[in-house]
């Protein structure tokens, strides 16, 4: 058992824990990072799976705080590939050198904080106990993954994996009969990746989700060349708008123009690719009419694709509006369906009875089996990965209690209660709704600001109050309920885990906006935040 006294520390290396650290040792704090992986990189060290991308163009999803490191990068693709994002990682792991303060392969167990001392206490799984007078949560919105609530996945004699946890080494599945559960990003990435080198791949569906294409390819090298000779105005932008990426946010309402106009506007954003497509109008979230011809303009996309009519319909999302689960970005998803040896299976009106040994069976009795399986079935998000710590604020009061009608934070960035402590795009800030490399460097140079305060000003701690709070849980659920989101059973709402409660949970504000919220915050001497010498 070592213990230690440390200024903070950072529970996590992904991008959110490297860059705490690397601002934080910069401006002369002792930091130990924990990283429970073996390895740096958090979601995108997990998320190997095959075809794993990111849905946001490199240029923007990426670091944006050094400037030589953002010149000298040279992207590969366009969206960039788990690989070259790894790459990416470690050498900005190198090149600042983080890894002497990051313990690997050590997960944070339990975080308490001592009311006596002003202290965070914090354990871990390999033994060690430190004291820190700060404790930041660098944990990721998408880091538990989730295993399906199916019997039998212990009897199963093939190979499994889940999306989430992708074995290191990768899998070889050639000429092999695949099985794969779920139609999420992490799927539909994974199907359109393995399914000319599969044997047989099966598909169960349980509810299609509306997917744009991505037009991925070479990343084009005078185009980079161009946003770096005004990197510093390109980020500035992305750090002003609404999701924190370089796309025109359409300001036009989608009835207050023709059908042709409405038609061809879907068209071209369809061809620029990726998430321009969702704010190809100011309200196709908050218009059930705007949101229904967006919904029918990507049916008929899907039904062009799709050469049998009856797989295009089950691929069309009908029990959800469009956006209001998170789209997915693909690279000739629909497409796939077209081959011999893909099948679709629809588990929403012959669901998954149980999982057995040489495959699955349907509650019909229908049984398939297959040689490996693959669960893209999601994360406990935005929570699980903070309810996995046993956090104990003021009084031995502990988070998940605090949470137990669903998140409660001031800003999406402290929890009352809990001195001293940070999360990092926690629930209640736009985190998962935005390019999260935005909202992560934001909320670690507001962080990093507000302890330098703290210790500049000779305070002992910083809390959110209880009033604040309230109000901006109800700021964030007002924001939330004037959209069409809460309608959709997704994981922003808790909707994937049995018994989580459906409460809307990033923050719908946009990022900019937001951004100007957490400023004001702070020029009023952090208004909302106690602070005790
Ligand atoms: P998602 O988007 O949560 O997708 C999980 C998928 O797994 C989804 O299609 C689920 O269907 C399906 N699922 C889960 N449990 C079951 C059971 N029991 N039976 C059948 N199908 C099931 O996770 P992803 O990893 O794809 O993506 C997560 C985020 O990562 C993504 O949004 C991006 O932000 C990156 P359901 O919709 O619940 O009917």
């Amino acid at each position: 058992m070592s213990s230690t006294q440390q200024d903070v520390v950072i529970v996590g290396a992904g991008f959110s824990g490297m860059y705490l650290l690397h601002r934080l040792r910069g401006l002369g704090f002792s930091v130990q990072v924990f990283e429970a992986g073996p390895d740096v990189g958090g979601t995108w060290f997990w998320n190997r799976y095959p075809g794993a991308r990111v849905d946001v163009q490199s240029i923007t999803y990426s670091y944006s705080f050094d400037d030589a490191l953002q010149q000298e990068w040279e992207w590969t693709e366009r969206y960039a590939a788990q690989p070259e994002l790894m790459r990416y990682i470690n050498h900005v792991a190198d090149r600042f050198d983080l890894r002497r303060d990051i313990q690997l392969a050590t997960r944070v167990t339990a975080a308490h904080f001592d009311e006596a001392a002003n202290r965070w206490e914090i354990e871990t799984d390999r033994g060690s106990h430190v004291s820190a007078q700060f404790c930041i949560m660098a944990t990721g919105c998408l880091s538990v993954s989730r295993l399906p609530d199916i019997t039998g996945l212990e009897s199963y004699q093939g190979d499994w994996h889940h999306t989430g946890a992708w074995p290191h080494d990768g899998v070889d599945f050639t000429g092999k009969s695949v099985g794969i559960i779920g139609t999420g990003s992490s799927a539909v990435q994974t199907i359109t990746t393995i399914a000319a080198q599969v044997d047989q791949l099966t598909v169960f569906q349980r509810t299609p989700n509306f997917s744009v294409p991505a037009w991925n390819g070479h990343a084009d090298h005078e185009l980079a060349q161009q946003v770096k000779e005004s990197y510093a105005s390109y980020r500035q932008r992305a750090r002003e708008s609404f999701a924190g990426d370089i796309f025109d946010f359409s300001q036009t309402p989608a009835m207050s123009v023709t059908a042709d106009e409405r038609e061809a506007e879907f068209e071209r954003r369809w061809g620029l690719g990726g998430f321009a497509f969702l704010v190809s109008f100011v309200d196709l979230v908050t218009d059930p009419a705007a949101n229904a011809a967006a919904a029918e303009f990507v049916h008929r996309k899907i039904r062009e694709q799709v050469q049998d009519p009856v797989v295009a319909e089950l691929l069309c999302p009908k029990d959800h509006p469009f956006g209001t689960k998170r789209l997915c970005v693909d690279t000739g998803y629909y497409q796939v369906y077209n081959r011999d040896n893909v099948t679709l299976v629809d588990v929403k009106s012959d669901p998954i009875a149980a999982i057995t040994p040489t495959g699955l069976r349907l509650e019909s009795g229908t049984a398939y089996a297959f040689d490996s399986l693959i669960l893209a079935t999601g994360f406990d998000a935005m929570t699980g990965a903070l309810f996995a710590i046993d956090i104990r604020g003021r009084d031995d009061a502990s988070l998940q209690e605090h949470w137990s009608a669903g998140p409660r934070t001031y800003l999406g960035l402290q929890v009352s209660g809990f001195p001293n402590l940070f999360t990092i795009t926690g629930p209640g800030s736009p985190s998962v709704l935005s390019n999260m490399m935005v909202s992560i460097e934001q909320h670690v140079d507001w962080v990093t600001d507000c302890i330098v305060y703290v210790r500049d000003h000779g305070l002992a701690t910083i809390e959110a109050e209880r009033d604040a709070e309230d109000r901006w849980v109800d700021h964030v659920n007002e924001v939330g309920a004037a959209t069409l989101l809460p309608e959709a059973n997704s994981w922003y709402m808790g909707a994937n885990v049995p018994g989580k409660p459906r409460v809307f949970m990033p923050y719908v504000g946009g990022v900019g906006a937001y951004r100007i919220i957490c400023d004001e915050v702070v020029a009023k001497g952090y208004e909302g935040f106690a602070l005790k010498a």
